[in-house]
């Protein structure tokens, strides 16, 4: 038996690897200031496309700058934003078919965007409130859609990695030409589930895309101090899968790699890791401040390539674009958000009883025991709950959301 796939042949004095032989180059179509490169040749990306891409990147960044602002005036407890990273995550997307499954790490909202998730729909969410499927349960950012493929988010590291490709092997097995989507920062990638993950991909043949965004940052740590191999990219010839590096903040590249890792997951089985170089224009997440750890220069020059910039020209060019289309759908995508912000956060909470149901079928009596106690205590000591908390009796609920001044608008939050 073979214990190896080298046909190097033997040598007789010690040899040793470490890659440094290998150079992988970054693929790129776009430069930073919009045009192509000689070379280039024409983008796949057809006007529409092209446009719904367009347009989810925009989403993204209103819905990003709209929800931090509200996290800094206290109406939302937390906040990720994509900023920087919208071509990465959203071109992907879009190279997919929408009934390719997603699976996500915490900041790729823009691929929810791009197949439709309603404004409401993340507004629930964020606010937790009676319309969000967790029943307030999770943080904010936690988003998750059975009907658009997009997996719960879960946020310890890399879990949904390997998830990604038992999926794929799922959708293998079931024969109708789909593939998963998995998307981790390059500090998930330092997981062990990283490498299990593209381990057993590569054994049992999957087809499941491996996207990392590399960003230059897990939290603080930059990739200096993470790791000292070339990159994410080059691990997976560890595994004998395909691997492509690309810029991360030139989306027609982005698209044209992705489409690409498409066909040899959903052809051949091949599954395949593309490692996006982009960077994160924002903080890590509403709790941090990067002035501690980064220079406003570095991020000046990274601002430069801002993807949303660079697309926008390319689209100008090609007379598929206007300035003041754009202005326009800015200013009325700011106020969906806005108003859609204004119902979420007045809308009830969760029901206590949801606190006991949705995880069995039936609730257990040792459930049902404690939840019992718990309406004793709440009747009880009322005046130790604010009013607007999830209530006991539903009618009562209304009046307690219009008395409470926290969701009365206005008055609390400037
Ligand atoms: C298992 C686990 N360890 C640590 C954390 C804390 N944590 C949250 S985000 C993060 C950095 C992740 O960086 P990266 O994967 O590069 O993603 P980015 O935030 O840059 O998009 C860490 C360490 C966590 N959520 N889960
Ligand atoms: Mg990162």
């Amino acid at each position: 038996m073979k214990t190896t796939r080298s046909t190097a042949k033997p040598v007789h004095k010690p040899v040793f690897a470490n890659g440094d032989d290998i150079q992988i180059p970054v693929f790129t179509l776009l430069k930073p200031d919009g045009t192509l490169y000689a070379g280039a040749g024409k983008s796949s990306l057809e006007r529409d496309t092209a446009r719904r891409l367009y347009r989810a990147m925009l989403y993204t960044r209103v819905l990003d700058e709209r929800m931090m602002a509200a996290q800094r005036q206290g109406r939302l407890s937390f906040y990720m934003q994509c900023t920087g990273e919208e071509a990465a995550v959203v071109g992907a997307t879009a190279a997919l078919d929408d009934a390719d499954m997603i699976m996500a790490q915490y900041r790729e909202q823009g691929a929810l965007a791009y197949r439709g998730f309603a404004t409401e729909a993340f507004m629930d969410q964020l606010f937790g409130n009676q319309g969000d499927p967790a029943h307030g349960r999770q943080m904010p950012i936690h988003y998750g859609s059975r009907e658009l493929n997009y997996l719960t988010i879960s946020s310890p590291l890399a879990t949904q990695i390997p998830q990604a490709t038992g999926y794929a092997y799922g959708q293998k097995l079931a024969g109708q030409g789909h593939c998963t989507l998995a998307i981790f920062g390059e500090g998930a990638a330092s997981e062990g589930d990283f490498h299990a993950a593209l381990n057993m991909a590569s054994v049992h043949k999957v087809p499941v895309i491996f996207l990392c965004r590399n960003n230059g940052y897990a939290i603080s740590t930059p990739v200096t101090e993470q790791f000292a191999g070339d990159g994410v990219a080059a691990r997976a010839f560890g595994y004998r899968m395909q691997s492509i590096r690309v810029d991360g903040n030139d989306v027609l590249a982005v698209y044209e790699a992705t489409r690409e890792a498409r066909r040899l997951a959903v052809e051949h089985n091949e599954p395949v890791l593309i490692e996006a170089m982009t960077y994160r224009l924002a903080a890590h997440s509403s709790s941090d401040d990067p002035s501690g750890y980064r220079s406003k220069k570095e991020e000046e020059a990274w601002r430069k390539k801002d993807p949303l910039r660079r697309m926008q020209r390319w689209l100008l060019d090609l007379g598929w674009w206007e300035e003041a289309e754009e202005h326009e759908l800015v200013e009325s995508l700011r106020r969906e958000v806005l108003d859609t912000m204004k119902r979420a956060e007045k809308r009830r909470p969760p029901a206590l009883e949801t606190l006991v149901t949705d995880v069995y079928a039936e609730v257990p009596p040792a459930l049902r025991e404690q939840f019992d106690e718990l309406v004793a205590h709440v009747r009880r000591h009322p005046e130790a709950y604010p009013r607007s908390a999830p209530w006991l009796d539903a009618d009562q609920a209304d009046a307690a959301m219009q008395d409470d001044p926290s969701t009365r608008d206005g008055e609390t939050h400037p």
